[in-house]
């Protein structure tokens, strides 16, 4: 059995939260932070057979676009000096970024 973490946009998260359950994966959703954009991006978990892991990277490829993203000046100010970026920079934000684990134990009570 193999645990995937998948990093994705917002954007895409409940399409691809619909994709999944339609081919029958369970998934959790989480909020989370990129820490390079420091915006809100989406983490999913899926937990599945290793059979259907590649079903599962296709599912998360086929509804998830890479997008441009502008990143705007942030003012170290109060913050972190060596995250400070004096001008708009545009950056291609992934599709997903994806992590393929192996379960040591699963359990459900
Ligand atoms: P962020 O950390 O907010 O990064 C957003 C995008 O900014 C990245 O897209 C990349 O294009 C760019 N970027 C990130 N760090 C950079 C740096 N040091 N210099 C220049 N550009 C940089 P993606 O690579 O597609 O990543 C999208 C999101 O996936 C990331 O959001 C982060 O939340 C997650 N992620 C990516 N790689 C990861 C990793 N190795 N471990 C954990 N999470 C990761």
């Amino acid at each position: 059995m193999k645990l995937i973490f998948a990093v994705v946009q917002d954007q895409d998260s409940n399409r691809l939260m619909n994709a999944l359950v339609e081919n029958n994966f369970r998934a959790t959703k989480l909020a989370s932070t990129g820490g390079f954009l420091k915006s809100g991006n989406t983490t999913f978990i899926i937990g599945t057979e290793d059979i259907r892991v590649e079903k599962a990277l296709k599912v998360i490829k086929d509804n998830c676009k890479s997008r441009e993203q502008l990143v705007a000046p942030v003012s170290p100010m109060g913050g972190n000096a060596d995250s400070y970026i004096p001008y708009p920079v545009e950056v291609e934000v992934g599709g997903a970024t994806v992590f393929v684990l192996p379960i040591e134990q699963f359990h459900q009570y």
